[in-house]
């Protein structure tokens, strides 16, 4: 047993005999789970100080990822199998009686993110830990993460997400730390020797309290944090008003304080101007640059080097602020000139789009902007006035192109505008949206700065979601090509040669059994319906939104429906599964899993169909959930809009476990489809340019008419379902279909005959279920972090 194990094992032992009087055997589950939280964490923490002792030493430069979002999921089945200590942990216990798969079950997700976005940061941290990259995630330690979703029936229902009262285990108060946020006020500006100063009165503040959660990484030295702010009043409740029995009133003060890290916003893809989220924003932003520059004054006495030993990467434009609140911090708590602090400012922050849907891109009002923040407004209209006189006097050709660069226009501030002005570097997720952000949504800006646009590709840490998600497989591929796969995911390429071995072929298919097997047990358990596990199962798992096209899948379910039912359609047997969580207000999304359920429901009813076809709506999706769900999927969905899709990562999730994919030639399924090559992925679908062609004149309602197969369909949806009435998704596919799904779904149709093709054709499926398993290489989040250490932060792992 090596050390480490022993050392969390006797530290179970001593918090079990201290904490709980008990030795491990008399515990009850609730304090043997808290114990092993807490021996794990105290085991990260001590290597953690030995980590930063190095980072001090070697004066790394110091990587801070600035994320409104962290999808993290569960920590500790990742933390003992990254410390390499599962197995002699679950040994311990299990002397004890244990199974430590119980105590998995146990941990609740955190789920301090919404789909994408919030997941890849956590790759992230996972691929730089593991590559021992000193870097620090700053977010927001929402009370209440993302909601549980319960579906009843089939409506979707919100219902409040306290993680921290079970995995608050992990989160590490540094009350030492805390730093104040001001909010409100009026600023003065005043002549004085120095120049013109200024001076920010009656603000209202704001604690920010640090926790940190530590991140482990796999077979590694390294150990970072991400540090989670918390909000809370300056002074707690007001004694006077208490003392006069206004016992609630005097406690608002700290109400209105702490409503600040409540909860995080269940929007995905859509913004909305509201007052606390622009407060969410400026708090975490504020309070972690408080730090940061603290940090690095209090080690070098100068920022003259602070763009040397410091990127600050602003995760979508979220964390926007972090442009003028530098400025602030430097011009007014260190006294620089401000071309000083622009020029480290704009050398320090670099900046990912994640999105090109307008509805996504934030613009905050002027005047939100301006009573909430008024220091900030000021410097925000400096920075604008300099730019835009800049563009004037230098790039005076690109005309109307200066309004769409303004970073104040039109009575609101655009933050993407704000962040390509302020940042050194400005990339996409996948090289097709990278090319649309140059080609397109940030053209001006191309024009002006050509060198500050460039690509990463994202990517997914392959040790969650292949190693301990489906151990099966990272067995089988351990006994095959060695576990050099595990720390470097280029390995994996090597399973290429086994594509003709027999065995190993019906090793993979055993394998996709065992895990649909896995998930049926699931599905029984919680939908109560009984999966086929010799049938097809085809995927789709993501955030539920029009452009993702859940519908197009719905509608191609209901045409196989029909044709069973009516035409005498004898398929090879198919179970259709989705999850998704719909944004609380978003009323078309929520439309689309009522259908879904619908579906399901009729089909499940009908002794004509059921054998052939089967669908489940898995409610709740969520980081612990599509672990379970991903590795049994034979067909990974993928079939967004093109050009609509930054990147997606669920699709290189699902390749690594062995889905083929179904998809449109959009965000990285075009990058999957030139590493498999054609013959083993399902593409169908317009092009980008075919979208932006036909989104001139397109007119849903020629296909509905001029296409009777598309036209029973939607019929059909209107009011075939017995019981139902969607008259909702009728009208808006007949009269707007803005993601054009009915343009696209003959040749959606015709991919699924492909697909059903192949599948018949058992050794065929596997070795292309091979094939996208062995040429997933390039999807690893730690190529994705290189990609950022050497592309665009400069900086070098701990040695
Ligand atoms: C302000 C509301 C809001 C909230 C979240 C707007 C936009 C977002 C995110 C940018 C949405 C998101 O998660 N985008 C996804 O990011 C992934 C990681 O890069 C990509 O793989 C997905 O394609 C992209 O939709």
């Amino acid at each position: 047993m090596n050390k480490l194990s022993e050392n969390i094992i006797n530290n179970i032992n001593k918090i079990m005999e201290v904490n709980f009087g008990s030795d491990l055997a008399a515990g009850n589950p609730r304090q043997v789970y808290e114990a092993l939280i807490t021996a794990t964490n105290m085991a990260l923490k001590e290597k953690r100080s030995a980590f930063t002792k190095k980072v001090k030493e070697q004066e790394a430069k110091q990587v801070y990822y600035m994320s409104m979002e962290f999808l993290v999921g569960t920590s500790l089945k990742n933390n003992l199998w990254n410390l390499g200590v599962e197995d002699d942990v679950a040994a311990h216990l299990k002397t004890a009686g244990y199974d430590i798969e119980d105590f998995y079950e146990m941990e609740p997700d955190a789920g301090l993110g919404n789909g994408g976005l919030g997941r890849l940061a956590s790759c992230y941290m996972d691929s730089l830990t593991t590559l021992g990259y000193p870097v620090t995630g700053f977010s927001i330690r929402y009370e209440f993460g993302i909601f549980k979703q319960v579906i009843i029936d089939g409506w979707q229902n919100e219902f409040p997400d306290s993680w921290i009262d079970k995995a608050g285990y992990w989160l590490n108060p540094r009350l030492d730390e805390e730093v104040e946020v001001r909010f409100f006020g009026n600023v003065n500006e005043n002549w004085t020797e120095n120049g013109l100063t200024t001076e920010h009165t009656g603000y209202v503040s704001v604690l920010a309290t640090p926790y940190d959660l530590f991140i482990s990484g796999y077979d590694t030295e390294a150990v970072n944090s991400l540090r989670l702010w918390s909000a809370k009043a300056t002074s707690g409740f007001n004694m006077d008003l208490f003392s006069k029995g206004e016992y609630v009133k005097s406690t608002e003060n700290e109400a209105i304080a702490s409503s600040i890290s409540k909860v995080l916003y269940p929007a995905d893809n859509t913004y909305e101007g509201k007052s606390l989220r622009l407060k969410q924003q400026y708090f975490f932003v504020s309070a972690s640059l408080q730090q940061i520059t603290k940090k690095h004054f209090k080690r070098y006495g100068t920022f003259d080097n602070f763009a040397e030993k410091n990127v600050i990467h602003i995760n979508d434009t979220h964390p926007s602020l972090c442009v003028p609140e530098l400025m602030r911090i430097l011009m007014d708590d260190y006294n620089y000139k401000w071309d000083k602090a622009w020029e480290i400012t704009a050398e320090s922050l670099a900046y990912t789009n994640h999105t090109v849907m307008s509805e996504a891109l934030e613009k905050w009002p002027v005047d939100l902007v301006k009573s909430h923040l008024p220091r900030i407004y000021t410097i925000i209209e400096e920075i604008n006035r300099r730019f835009c006189s800049y563009i004037y006097e230098h790039h005076a050709h690109l005309g109307g192109g200066i309004n769409n660069m303004a970073i104040i226009e039109g009575g609101m501030v655009k933050m993407a505008n704000l962040c390509i002005a302020g940042s050194y570097s400005v990339n996409g997720v996948s090289k097709l949206h990278s090319e649309i952000l140059k080609a397109d949504t940030f053209r001006d800006f191309n024009c002006v700065y050509p060198d500050k646009f460039t690509n990463v590709t994202n990517g997914i840490t392959h040790r969650r979601w292949l190693c301990q998600a489906n151990p099966l497989l990272s067995e089988l591929l351990t006994e095959k090509i060695g576990d050099g796969f595990k720390k470097s995911l280029e390995n994996i390429e090597k399973f290429n040669d086994f594509i003709d071995d027999e065995e190993v072929l019906a090793s993979l298919r055993e394998i996709k059994k065992a895990n649909k097997k896995r998930l049926a047990e699931y599905v029984a358990k919680k939908n109560g319906i009984e999966l086929n596990c010799d049938s097809l199962f085809d995927i789709q798992v993501k955030r539920l939104h029009e452009y993702k096209r859940q519908l197009l899948n719905a509608m191609h379910i209901v045409d196989l429906y029909l044709r069973i039912k009516y035409d005498g359609h004898r398929p090879l047997p198919k179970t259709f599964i989705f999850a998704a969580k719909a944004s609380a207000g978003y009323f078309m999304a929520k439309e689309i899993i009522r259908l879904i359920c619908a579906l399901s429901e009729m089909i499940e009813r009908d002794p004509d169909v059921r054998d052939y076809m089967k669908v489940v709506f898995i409610a709740d999706y969520k980081v612990s959930l599509a672990e379970i769900i991903i590795p049994a999927a034979d067909i990974s969905e993928q079939i967004s809009q093109a050009g609509k899709e930054a990147s997606g990562t669920g699709n290189m999730k699902l390749m690594i476990n062995g889905a083929v994919t179904l998809g449109t030639m959009d965000g990285a399924n075009v990058e999957i489809y030139e590493c498999v090559g054609e013959d083993n992925i399902f593409i169908f679908g317009m092009s980008t340019p075919e979208v932006s062609e036909l989104a001139r004149h397109y007119n849903p309602r020629s296909y509905y008419e001029g296409n009777a197969r598309i036209k029973r369909v939607v019929d059909f949806i209107k009011d075939g379902i017995p019981g139902k009435n969607f008259d909702s998704i009728y009208n808006y596919l007949i009269n707007s279909d803005p993601y054009m799904n009915l343009a696209d779904f003959e040749s959606y149709c015709a991919a699924h005959e492909r697909v059903n093709e192949a599948y018949a054709d058992s050794d065929r499926f596997t070795k292309m279920s091979l094939k996208n398993i062995a040429n997933a290489g390039m999807f690893a989040s730690d190529r994705s972090v290189t990609d950022y250490a050497e592309g665009i932060w400069h900086t070098k792992p701990i040695k």
